[in-house]
């Protein structure tokens, strides 16, 4: 296992490569250039003096997350050939600098969605994202990407970019008439794409699943559950056409087992890394995000870390979301006391796995 951390860059995040390098057991990162729109190239210049800074700090940088899928792929309409055409290139392009697996999503329009990013929790003062079905009854899609955007501390949140963003009725419109089969028929027509550029460079893509794990505003949504991603990778059959398995977002809903759902896809190699984090149900389709330790949310870290163990020991993971704790502010969900403690305990829960194992 390989435990990494999520940075967005030195123009664009508040936290330093040193802070990170000071976390016990941190090999390096999940990375990102936030400021790249969907369907742009992701240019070997960009690239390069990200991973200059990168690994002048003593970190790797062998995930890249967030390489947006355009809309116009998800939807199928003709001018996604040039989009396509941008992806390949963009993954030559990162594996020229060590890229090993790249994490994006096919969710339609929305990446992710919350109905609070700073939920009080009452019992210790802390703040985290939360979501409540019933609260987004009221509002509709534009309301809430209002809310996010305001809401975010001046920080972009990943999914989240505001020009993405300014088309979103006509988008929306659009998708009223794609079906989940439609949309997995234009799924696997990018994959079929891109695969086998991938499988020459030695990259594995990494398909993050929908968040909340449950449709929303009627859009199709083709990635929350075990059954939905063995679809997925049959899309087209290869090691490189795998998961990145979010606990937290798949955990959001109940039915999810997750220990069984990573040893499922773990023994299959179809883990391409993952993202480990706790949830705390609150009532249907309403829940907080949680400190990881077991004990403060709903789902067994001891459990999951043991799956990965048994069945993907090699991966890459990293602590997800984390709470706003001792008075911390920062981009929602990526404060650094909070997930450097999901880090240290994850750490821990993995050295007496090994240690108990042999
Ligand atoms: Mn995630």
């Amino acid at each position: 296992m390989k435990m990494t951390f999520r940075w967005y860059g030195s123009n664009s995040d508040n936290i330093s490569l040193r802070q990170i390098k000071q976390i016990p057991g941190m090999s390096g990162l999940m990375g990102v250039l936030d400021y790249k729109a969907a369907g742009e190239v992701w240019t070997e210049e960009e690239i390069r003096a990200y991973m200059d800074e990168v690994h002048a700090a003593g970190l790797e940088c062998e995930v890249i997350e967030s390489v947006n899928v355009h809309e116009d792929i998800k939807m199928g309409l003709p001018s996604r050939e040039q989009y396509i055409e941008n992806y390949r290139l963009t993954i030559r392009n990162l594996a020229k600098y060590g890229v090993k697996v790249i994490v994006y999503n096919f969710m339609p329009v929305f990446d992710w969605l919350r109905t609070d990013l700073a939920r009080l929790i009452p019992e210790d003062g802390s703040n985290s994202l939360y979501f409540d079905e019933a609260e987004l009854g009221d509002m509709g899609p534009m309301e809430i990407v209002r809310n996010t955007i305001e809401n975010c501390n001046g920080f972009t949140l990943p999914g989240w970019e505001p020009e993405r963003l300014s088309e979103l009725e006509t988008t929306l419109e659009r998708y009223k008439s794609i079906t989940p089969d439609g949309l997995r028929t234009n799924y696997k027509y990018f994959l079929d794409a891109i695969i086998p550029t991938c499988e020459e460079c030695g990259v594995v893509m990494a398909c993050h699943p929908d968040d909340p794990a449950w449709p929303i505003f009627g859009l199709p949504r083709i990635a929350h559950s075990q059954e939905d991603f063995d679809k997925i990778v049959q899309l087209h059959d290869s090691p490189s056409n795998a998961l990145c398995l979010c606990t937290g977002s798949l955990g959001s809903h109940p039915d999810n087992d997750i220990p069984a759902i990573i040893r499922h896809f773990g023994q299959l190699n179809r883990i391409g890394c993952l993202h480990v984090r706790n949830v705390k149900y609150l009532g249907h389709r309403k829940f907080r995000e949680a400190a990881h330790l077991s004990s403060a949310g709903d789902l067994d870290l001891f459990e999951i870390m043991k799956a990965i163990h048994d069945t993907c020991p090699n991966v890459y993971i990293r602590p997800d979301h984390g709470r706003m704790i001792w008075g911390e502010s920062g981009r929602p969900g990526y404060g650094l006391y909070d997930r450097a403690l999901g880090a240290a305990y994850l750490n821990g829960l993995w050295e007496a796995i090994e240690k108990m194992s042999k």
